[in-house]
């Protein structure tokens, strides 16, 4: 074992998800070291554990699996579990780290930034319920990284990342497994897979676009080789380490090639795609797209339809930005809702306190208490397990939901790169205004409430403060704004727009929220502040 002497890094503070940063920021000489050293001070050492390791494929997956193996096995780490190549998804890794009753994992990845040399890179602690490390770990590592002086590595060869089997290095066990295996049981344990099955026998189409990102081998083995969809069904099925230069990001900017194919002449009866790392998704019917928000209330509303959640679901949960439709189907089943501030670390108290059995963001991100992380390829195996339950389209379910519950409209505004100060100033200067703010009247429309959200977690009481100024109005409009904590360049302003209807349900969301939109700009001064007057992606 090797002692290296470091200088500590001044940036190393974990965002919504995990240290993100441009991949030549993680390849520089200790950078990715320091912070793994920084990860096993702030869990109380790496002694005698077991963590699951694997990531995205991004550019550098590879060699930062090495590096971690070497530092795991210096700092005394009993074994570690490795997807085959390096590879895991979000999802399965927290499937590993649960179901082999790991003390945790370490998952590599940008999500659903861009991947390669220039492009970025990032690393998470998840803890041994298989969730995103809680903020006051990750704060601990922020602490630890910015005091570190040395870390320990051990000199040793490159482990065979492709050799599914077990090896060892210095005193440590190295397993690699079978990327998919666990994970597709897993999904068979849940789903209805001979439901699902007879529907594509009788002629169900699907796309799926894995971005070429990590989904594509998920998805190949359990949509074509298990239920099987039309061979050809799952696109860009191959992981690249530069995502092909796609953004691997699911939603209709992004996901345009899925999109086009959804709304031409030719669209199959469902469409799906996810994200780099494989814990989003974006569902799309024949001519109908389907926001996250109205996904999660319709997926809570039909649940009980899976195998899975045949009981019934315990209470839901979502992240403040994200619409309050889902909050209208627990209200509808007796059940608790929740809400959250905005990344997945904010939902595992709850789901491991058995009080919500769903959950999701706005952000193309749904889940269950299957696992502790977001999971795309579940979300989608839920949508075709209640098509084919349900016997109706796409369509004809979105519809029957709004009949029932109203349509909440909803759309996010994303101002992406803005000069970090004049974002800063500007999101200040909103803060100062917001005790004035009740009682004024804009766009025609009177704001009955404004405040910074502030949670406290109903499980353990820890606070979080300072998670989104939101801004309501009396009709029950809603105007959110934060700062993203993922980007890697930068400020970006996430503005979340939303009116609920009770009639109307055709109308284009960025015409129902106009007016919305205009307060919005008018209330932040967003043009003067940053000089944008138009978003870099809506969706
Ligand atoms: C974004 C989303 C948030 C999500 C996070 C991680 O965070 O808004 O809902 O949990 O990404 O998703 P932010 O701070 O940029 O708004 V993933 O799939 O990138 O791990
Ligand atoms: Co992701």
């Amino acid at each position: 074992m090797t002692t290296i002497q470091t200088v500590a890094f001044d940036d190393q503070k974990p965002g919504t998800s995990g240290l993100r940063k441009k991949t030549r920021v993680f390849m520089q000489p200790h950078y990715l070291e320091n912070f793994v050293q920084a990860i096993f001070s702030a869990i109380g050492g790496a002694k005698g554990k077991t963590f699951v390791v694997g990531g995205d494929g991004r550019y550098f997956n590879d060699r930062a699996v090495q590096v971690i193996l070497r530092m795991a096995a210096a700092n005394g780490a009993a074994k570690v579990i490795v997807g085959q190549g390096g590879v895991l998804s979000t999802p399965a890794a927290s499937n590993l780290i649960r179901q082999r009753k790991t003390d945790g994992g370490i998952i590599l990845s940008a999500s659903h930034n861009p991947g390669g040399e220039d492009e970025d890179f990032g690393i998470k602690f998840n803890m041994a319920n298989g969730g995103p490390a809680p903020e006051n770990i990750t704060d601990a590592m922020f602490r630890e990284a910015s005091v570190i002086v040395s870390y320990n590595i051990l000199e040793a060869q490159d482990v065979d990342l492709n050799a599914v089997g077990e090896t060892t290095m210095g005193g440590m066990a190295v397993e690699i497994v079978d990327c998919v295996a666990d994970y597709a049981a897993l999904m068979e344990q849940l789903f209805d897979f001979d439901a699902i099955r007879a529907m594509f026998t009788a002629g169900f189409t699907m796309r799926f676009d894995a971005m070429c990102a990590v989904t594509g081998p998920y998805a190949t083995e359990i949509l074509e080789n298990r239920l099987g969809a039309a061979s050809g069904t799952v696109t860009h099925g191959t992981p690249l380490p530069d995502f092909g230069g796609m953004h691997p990001d699911p939603n209709p900017t992004w996901a345009h090639e899925l999109m086009a194919e959804m709304m031409g002449p030719d669209a199959p009866d469902f469409g799906a795609a996810s994200d780099g790392d494989g814990d989003r998704n974006m569902v799309v019917g024949r001519g109908i797209y389907v926001s996250p928000s109205d996904s999660l209330a319709v997926l809570a509303a039909n649940a009980h339809l899976a195998k899975g959640y045949a009981k019934g679901i315990a209470g839901v949960a979502r992240s403040m930005p994200t619409s309050a439709a889902v909050d209208r189907v627990a209200k509808d089943l007796g059940i608790e809702a929740f809400e959250t501030p905005t990344g997945w670390k904010f939902f595992g108290n709850l789901l491991d306190a058995g009080r919500v059995t769903l959950c999701g963001e706005e952000s193309f991100g749904t889940g269950s208490d299957h696992v502790r992380e977001k999971d795309g390829l579940w979300a989608v195996l839920l949508w075709l397990n209640i098509l084919a339950k349900r016997k109706q389209s796409v369509a004809e379910i979105l519809n029957a939901h709004w009949q029932k519950y109203g349509r909440n409209y909803y759309s996010r505004h994303d101002f992406e790169a803005i000069e970090t100060e004049k974002a800063n100033a500007m999101v200040s200067a909103l803060r100062k205004s917001l005790a004035d703010l009740p009682g004024r009247s804009v766009q025609g429309m009177t704001i009955s409430a404004a405040d910074d959200f502030a949670y406290t977690d109903p499980v353990d009481q820890s606070t979080s403060a300072k998670q989104g100024v939101r801004i309501l109005f009396e009709d029950g409009s809603r105007i959110v704004m934060r700062l993203s904590g993922t980007g890697t360049q930068g400020a970006t302003l996430r503005l979340y727009l939303e009116k609920y209807a009770e009639s109307g349900f055709d109308q284009d969301p960025q015409e129902a929220l106009a007016p919305i939109i205009r307060a919005a700009h008018e209330l932040a001064d967003i043009t003067g502040y940053t000089g944008r007057t138009e978003p870099d992606v809506i969706t």
